[in-house]
């Protein structure tokens, strides 16, 4: 394959086996000369890659620092109240934005600026900062900490974090009608906003987490049921609302598979981080192991679940195939997403 053709982590593998083959001192002159230039040549588009790379990343910083400005704003607007403090606490405590990323890069796809989906994208982070307020509380999961800070209502108390998630759900609405789009698109944010995280939605995934916490032998469709639920539903709402925003309805019905998936694939990673991330500190398996606990990956064994994986990233790519936009940002973000080892 030519040096130019190569992608970036094809020729970073290539690199080091030339880098490797160099090193070993075994090659006659000729063969050592050829791969030494074939390694220049590769370092040089390595380096030029690197640079559109860091380009790009400068470009999205600066949308991510915009973006975090427009959430402050909105979550700040008109009086304040200890509520407000509360709800805006909670809303730029460090969560990684992983939902309005990937409706940015949805926009990207379809040649939309991101800035179009800063009000959804400002909506759905609302309402997943609610769901995680109120799934911290005593009555749920009695969480004291939330990405390492106290939860809301550690920080604040119960009832001033249960008013701080209502102010969030609704809030949100207000804020994605602000989109500049039609009427017609704005009904179908609405919706799409109320089914994906209503009660066919997240909060009946958390129904029926609530409902098999004393089932201690769940099946693995009853787990897959409620990721589906719990946790993929929320991670379709802005592939589909970048559909919305860009007016491409045809496309909804591949993102809405890909959500789908990307939900069930993303516990599942987590399930093998929680036995792989121990077994390399202690050497053996821990956490969910030793709490008993059924997960996918006790379920199906390691290669098991790591056998699912690759089908549900086959899954992916198949459907990202099929869409009309183009999908190399929406890849990467996905690609990041889903090979996290943290
Ligand atoms: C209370 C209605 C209601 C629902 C709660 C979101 C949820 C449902 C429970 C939280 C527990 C959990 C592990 C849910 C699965 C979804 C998930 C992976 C949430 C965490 O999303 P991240 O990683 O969070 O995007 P950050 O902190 O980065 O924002």
């Amino acid at each position: 394959m030519a040096a130019k053709q190569m992608k970036f982590q094809e020729a970073m593998k290539r690199l080091d086996e030339i880098v490797t083959l160099l090193n070993n001192n075994e090659l006659e002159l000729e063969e050592a000369m050829s791969l030494f230039e074939e390694g220049l040549k590769l370092s040089a588009q390595c380096e030029k890659q690197l640079k559109k790379f860091e380009t790009k990343m400068d470009q999205l910083m600066e949308v991510n620092k915009e973006f975090e400005d427009y959430l402050l704003m909105r979550v700040h607007e008109n009086d304040d109240s200890r509520t407000k403090d509360a709800m805006a606490y909670s809303l730029m405590n460090g969560g990684k934005r992983v939902r309005p990323t990937l409706l940015f890069s949805v926009l990207e796809g379809y040649g939309i600026d991101a800035r179009v989906g800063y009000p959804c994208a400002c909506a759905i982070e609302m309402i997943h900062t609610y769901s995680l307020i109120h799934d911290d509380l005593p009555a749920m999961d009695n969480d004291d900490l939330r990405r390492g800070k106290p939860s809301c209502h550690k920080a604040y108390d119960e009832a001033t974090a249960i008013l701080a998630g209502d102010g969030l759900l609704t809030k949100a609405f207000e804020v994605a009608l602000d989109s500049e789009c039609s009427a017609e698109q704005k009904v179908a944010l609405v919706k799409a906003l109320s089914w994906y995280s209503g009660i066919d939605g997240m909060i009946y995934g958390q129904t029926l987490d609530l409902q098999s916490e004393n089932d201690l032998n769940p099946t693995l469709a009853l787990l897959q049921e409620i990721d589906h639920y719990k946790t993929s539903k929320l991670l379709t709402l802005p592939l589909v609302c970048g559909c919305i925003l860009a007016n491409k309805f045809d496309d909804v019905e591949h993102f809405r598979k890909i959500g789908l998936v990307l939900g069930l694939e993303f516990q599942m990673q987590d399930d093998i981080l929680d036995v792989t991330g121990s077994e390399e500190v202690v050497g053996k398996s821990l956490s969910d192991e030793d709490n008993h606990k059924v997960t996918a990956v006790s379920l199906l064994g390691l290669q098991g679940a790591r056998d699912m994986v690759a089908s549900y990233d086959e899954t992916i790519r198949k459907e990202l195939g099929y869409v009309s936009c183009d999908v190399t940002s929406l890849s990467k973000v996905l690609d990041t997403l889903l090979k996290r080892t943290y």
